[in-house]
């Protein structure tokens, strides 16, 4: 399995997130990549690469350009406007004002562009975003030429920017620039797995009417849980793309038998769509010690995780996307990896 990382992705260190009514230092933090790397080192699971540039074109082939503009410059221009804090919107065209015009100033902008107010910008925040997909195209472009898997150590996440949204922690969606990158290689049928806690709104919102990736995702019940406007079961996809997205929403301290047969059908229903690629969006906040999150895993679940997604028997790279209980992080991603490794050898013997 080849490994790829970027320093860059430690470039976002913004102090604020608003949390429960208060400021406090971000869950999403610069340490998650480092305590994530060091335990992929110790545990070899694999040569680790650093990505090549792979430049803007890959991005707005799933954002809108004005979108990943106003990312770019919204950091500048909250300074120019002389804000003391971090840019944090605070105004958004909910359901009686008007979403058809886009403000001229930050402002504005911000609340146009953000789902959530928990995500602040400030200086690095758009390099880290752009360091992220590289580490996600490096990860899909070694398994499209390969056929090995992958892991991108994405940070940023992604899962929950939609085109022209960002939110969750999530700027670009890099799961889905990298299927997008897998179908202009020439990949005609590629599925993103989502084992998150929370729901990939952003990843079902850019492919909802399409039936080229299919988006299936396994996460907490969004009538209790974040990001709670999208994620429920009866969200299938529209136009060509009905049939082609599906969500499970599982009540908090759903245990892991029960998550381990609803990831059963899931991967059915990847096999059925005869996914020539698998993307797996893995957020290792299924753990029970996660702070935001309220399922229950155990570590030596993620080894069993690994394992069934392995016996898929598909090309798979993994993108990571959350988990917050600093200290079992690493731990966690890498039995997944591991799990999945040793599930491969024994297909092989
Ligand atoms: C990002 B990813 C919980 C508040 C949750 C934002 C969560 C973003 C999760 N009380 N706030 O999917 O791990
Ligand atoms: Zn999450």
């Amino acid at each position: 399995m080849r490994i790829f990382h970027s320093d860059a992705t430690r470039l976002r260190q913004v102090r604020t997130e608003l949390h429960d009514g208060v400021l406090v230092s971000p869950f999403e933090c610069p340490e998650r990549v480092s305590l994530v790397l060091d335990h992929l080192r110790r545990a070899e699971v694999g040569e680790i690469h650093a990505p090549r540039d792979y430049g803007l074109a890959p991005v707005l082939a799933v954002h809108d350009r004005d979108y990943v503009a106003f990312l770019e410059s919204c950091w500048r221009e909250w300074q120019a406007a002389g804000r003391e804090g971090e840019a944090i919107p605070n105004i958004w065209p909910a359901r009686t004002l008007r979403a058809d015009r886009i403000p001229e100033t930050v402002c504005g902008k911000l609340g146009y562009y953000a789902l959530a107010a928990e995500t602040s910008i400030a200086e690095g925040t758009f390099e880290a975003a752009l360091a992220s997909k590289d580490v996600a195209l490096g990860a899909v472009e070694y398994t499209l030429e390969s056929n090995e898997p992958s892991f991108g150590l994405c940070r940023p996440p992604g899962h929950h920017a939609a085109v022209d949204q960002f939110g969750g922690y999530c700027f670009f969606n890099n799961a889905a620039v990298a299927a997008q990158y897998a179908l202009d290689k020439g990949r005609r049928r590629v599925a993103i797995l989502d084992v998150d806690f929370h729901h990939g709104n952003g990843t079902q919102q850019i492919f909802y009417g399409r039936d080229d990736v299919l988006f299936v995702s396994l996460h907490g019940d969004p009538a209790v849980t974040f990001p709670y406007y999208l994620g429920y079961a009866d969200e299938t996809g529209v136009g060509a793309g009905e049939g082609f997205n599906i969500n499970y929403p599982m009540p908090p301290g759903t245990n892991v038998d029960t998550w381990m047969q609803t990831l059963d059908q899931a991967l059915h229903a990847i096999k059925r769509y005869g996914a020539e690629l698998v993307i797996v969006s893995l957020g290792v906040d299924i753990f029970e010690g996660d702070p935001i999150s309220a399922f229950t895993f155990q570590s030596a679940d993620f080894i069993t995780l690994g394992q069934r997604l392995a016996e898929a028997g598909l090309p798979t790279t993994f993108l990571m996307e959350g988990g917050y209980a600093v200290d079992e992080i690493g731990l966690n991603v890498v039995n997944v990896l591991k799990g999945f490794q040793q599930s491969t050898a024994d297909a092989a013997q």
